[in-house]
């Protein structure tokens, strides 16, 4: 099934559909290599500081006003290919009205943690497709004003993959090894597998009311999918995964042709779906997996080189990565080679985007991360 996107949306008009990001993403190497950072809006930016004192990190979140502009800053800043929406995995959980905190320092807490059947059927009661589309207001709106500013500039939506908010809703905050959660995998599947298609369906809404809003593009972070084997990550999770993109991959547009166009093109030409990126962090072991489930674009995280990488999806799978964060606090000499040697291995590849292995950290200098993408834009592959 096929769902057109408005005439509105930005890959529809035409604002975005021939972006560097999106085509890179849809496999068509690109002249110049896009590059977004994740985490690149937030608390290595002064102004973001300056501009969250006094407002708690979920009230930010759901504030329209506030979430654009702390989405525009770094895009403004570092002329990075791609806004990332500023917002957090569990903000569609505190949507449904499951109470939990974002702790400075800390991050996601929450009151009741899920960690029996009683406790799933409790969280499950509430059912995500009775959730109407008014409870992603303050979303809709945030996208809505963050689009208007952006341009040609696309918006990338994202969520929380299920086993990742399950990592939290079990254990009830911040863990090591997901212990808690990945015991009740195994301790209780059948629990297991109704949280896991319940936090699917949550943030599949959470993702398809980005990109209704005005995102060219959603990726799933699945951050903490590195601490299961392959047979677990297969067995148990990446069903859910699969039900949580599923919620985006008919969403699709057809692309703007050239006023002087010749002959008509083939329709596979003429309509592209919405791209998918699926990310974790130590998921070198999964990665075919992780395209399996229904993605794009596969994130890699900085353990694994990026010709390595693609060598393991055959070669046909456009990738995204993977600079090491720690080396952005390293001499801008060792940082330039590290640099150049992720570009000229993701050349392995169909197509790249270049980010980080996992997020900024918060205490980079962020005149770096814009010297950075001068040196991506700057690089030709001859
Ligand atoms: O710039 C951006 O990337 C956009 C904003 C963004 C994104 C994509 C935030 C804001 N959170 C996220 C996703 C997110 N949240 C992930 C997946 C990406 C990743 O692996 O980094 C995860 C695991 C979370 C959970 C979370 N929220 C943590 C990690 C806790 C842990 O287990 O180590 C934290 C610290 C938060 C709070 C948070 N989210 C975002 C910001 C800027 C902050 C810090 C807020 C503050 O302390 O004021």
């Amino acid at each position: 099934m096929v769902t057109s996107l408005g005439p509105e949306h930005p890959l529809s008009s035409g604002r975005t559909a021939s972006s560097r990001l999106v085509r890179a993403y849809q496999g068509e190497r690109q002249e110049v290599t896009p590059v977004w950072f994740m985490r690149q809006a937030g608390r290595s930016l002064p102004e973001y500081r300056e501009l969250r004192v006094g407002t708690r990190m979920l009230d930010a979140c759901l504030d329209p006003a506030m979430a654009s502009e702390i989405t525009l800053q770094p895009v403004r800043r570092h002329k990075v290919d791609a806004g990332i929406f500023f917002s957090d995995i569990v903000v569609p959980l505190k949507l449904a009205g499951v109470a939990v905190e974002i702790v400075p320092g800390k991050g996601p807490v929450f009151e009741q943690p899920v960690r029996t059947a009683a406790d799933v059927d409790r969280l499950t009661a509430i059912d995500p497709a009775s959730l109407g589309d008014e409870v992603f207001a303050p979303i809709q709106e945030a996208v809505r004003l963050t689009i208007a500013e952006l341009g040609e500039t696309p918006l990338i939506g994202f969520a929380g993959a299920p086993f990742t908010l399950a990592a939290y809703l079990v254990e009830g905050g911040p863990s090591k090894d997901h212990i808690r959660a990945r015991t009740l995998m195994h301790a209780d599947p059948e629990a297991w597998a109704r949280l896991m298609a319940w936090t699917a369906d949550i943030s599949g809404a959470f993702l398809r009311a980005q990109v209704l809003s005005g995102a060219s593009a959603a990726q799933l972070f699945d951050s903490w999918a590195g601490s299961l084997s392959l047979h677990d990550y297969t067995t148990h999770v990446a069903p859910a995964s699969a039900r949580a993109l599923s919620h985006v991959r008919d969403l699709a547009y057809e692309v703007p042709q050239p006023a002087s166009a010749g002959a008509e093109p083939p329709i596979d030409e003429l309509v592209r779906n919405v791209p998918l990126v699926h990310f974790g962090v130590g998921t070198g072991e999964l990665l075919k997996a992780m395209h399996e489930v229904g993605a794009d674009t596969v994130g890699v995280d900085y353990r694994i080189p990026l010709d390595e990488a693609s060598r393991r999806l055959g070669h046909v799978v456009p990738v995204q990565g993977n600079v090491d964060p720690a080396m952005l606090d390293a001499p801008w000499a060792v940082l330039e080679a590290h640099v150049r040697d992720v570009l000229d291995r993701g050349r392995e590849a169909p197509a790249h985007v270049l980010n980080l292995g996992h997020g900024v950290p918060p205490e980079t200098d962020p005149t770096v991360l814009t010297r950075v993408v001068e040196l991506v834009h700057g690089w030709r592959p001859e």
